[in-house]
């Protein structure tokens, strides 16, 4: 059976919200998926999943979350070649020139580890709405259609 491994990280509410969407989604694909908030996951835990997913926010002027900080660094020793992998998240479009700056790291962090990218990131502009929702339900169609195939 694929499985897919969420890790979100989120202060006010908006990537936990995120998260829980792109875990629907999964479950509506018949995927195998667990949800882990940053601080409480372990960069490893992904060599027991097919698919790896990254939601999160920035922070700062294009700063990646102080909790993110440890794991980030910690996925760059991994690898995870032959794993799927995606991420995702919301920002504020008000940050111009850093919008979802964090989204871009973990998405060049996750092809130093030799993972292979499964579908373009999706970045959310604050709470996702109706259209967010949906490019983010064909984001992971096309994370399974890659791990699957
Ligand atoms: N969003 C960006 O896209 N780029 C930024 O550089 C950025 N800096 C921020 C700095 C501060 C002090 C705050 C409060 C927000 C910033 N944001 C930035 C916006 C958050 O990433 C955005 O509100 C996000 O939806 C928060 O996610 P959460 O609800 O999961 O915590």
């Amino acid at each position: 059976m694929t499985t897919a491994r969420i890790v979100y990280a989120s202060m006010t509410g908006n990537n936990e919200e995120i998260a829980g969407i792109v875990e629907e989604a999964f479950q509506d694909l018949e995927i195998d998926v667990e949800t882990t908030e940053i601080s409480q996951a372990d960069a490893a835990d992904y060599q027991k999943a097919d698919i790896c997913v990254l939601v999160t926010y920035t922070y700062g002027e294009g700063d990646m979350p102080d909790e993110a900080q440890d794991f980030y660094d910690d996925l760059l020793e991994e690898d995870l070649t032959g794993k799927i992998y995606g991420t995702c998240g919301s920002g504020d479009r008000f940050y111009e020139g850093h919008f979802c700056a964090t989204v871009d790291d973990f998405d060049k962090a996750f092809a130093q580890t030799g993972a292979t990218k499964g579908a373009d990131s999706v970045k959310v502009d604050l709470a996702a709405e109706a259209d967010d929702i949906a490019n983010l339900e064909a984001f992971v169609q096309k994370l399974v259609t890659a791990a699957t195939n």
